[in-house]
């Protein structure tokens, strides 16, 4: 299989590449697509990888491609080769950590990212590619500060976000907060002391700084 990764810190590319080296027991191919020239949006790679012009994407060995950061860590965990599931080893480990990971993505993690796309930087950085709303920035802000203050309740006391041990709900919202942490200081917030004790935690594992360096070329982990 092939995972095309960015070559530039971004919120969803790290996802998968977060999940992949937590989880190990993988081997895949990679290739770097550069967001920053805009290779996501012109041929080959919307012609022959992902019509939406979006990273990442993962070829299965049969040529289909998936995306969508969640369905592609799903697949990473079920091929991986020994190790323990990050999605749940019974029905109730994974529906919490499926529940989880749709929580903080509409809670927080998209909210977070369409409230950078509402702005300057954006407008600059996607050149028209994407349809964006400065109109719902204020909004985004707020729906994504609530989330986040919902959740430091919900961290209380707990050492992860669910099932005692990183799950994809972790994963997927810490890459978005690490990625975002300079363009979005107010995101994660002393004051938020649960939030950001788990943050530090995240940040102490191993795996969270290999992650900030692209996969390019044969990967076994
Ligand atoms: N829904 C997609 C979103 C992917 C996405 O938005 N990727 C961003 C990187 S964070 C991207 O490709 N940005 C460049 C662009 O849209 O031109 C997923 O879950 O994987």
């Amino acid at each position: 299989m092939i995972l095309y990764d960015a070559d530039v810190p971004s919120p969803n590319a790290i996802v998968p590449r977060l999940f992949a080296h937590e989880r190990g027991g993988l081997q895949f191919e990679a290739q770097t697509v550069a967001l920053s020239t805009l290779e996501n949006r012109s041929s080959p790679y919307v012609t022959e990888v992902n019509p939406r012009g979006e990273v990442p994407a993962l070829r299965f060995n049969d040529g289909r491609v998936l995306t969508e950061v969640t369905a592609i860590c799903e697949y990473f965990d079920e091929v991986a080769v020994g190790g323990r599931s990050m999605i749940g080893e019974t029905a109730e480990e994974r529906a919490l950590t499926r529940m989880w990971t749709r929580r903080v993505d509409l809670e927080i993690a998209e909210p977070v990212v369409a409230w950078w796309r509402g702005g300057d930087d954006a407008e600059a950085f996607y050149r028209g590619n994407r349809i964006l709303s400065p109109a719902g920035r204020r909004d985004n802000r707020l729906i994504a500060d609530r989330g986040l203050n919902q959740l430091d309740d919900d961290l209380a006391g707990r050492g992860f976000i669910c099932c005692n041990r990183p799950m994809l709900a972790d994963i997927l919202l810490f890459g978005f907060l690490l990625t975002m942490q300079h363009v979005a200081p107010w995101a994660n917030v002393p004051g938020r002391k649960s939030v950001s004790a788990w943050f530090e935690r995240m940040s102490a594992r191993e795996s969270m700084e290999k992650a900030m360096v692209s996969f390019d070329g044969a990967v076994t982990l």
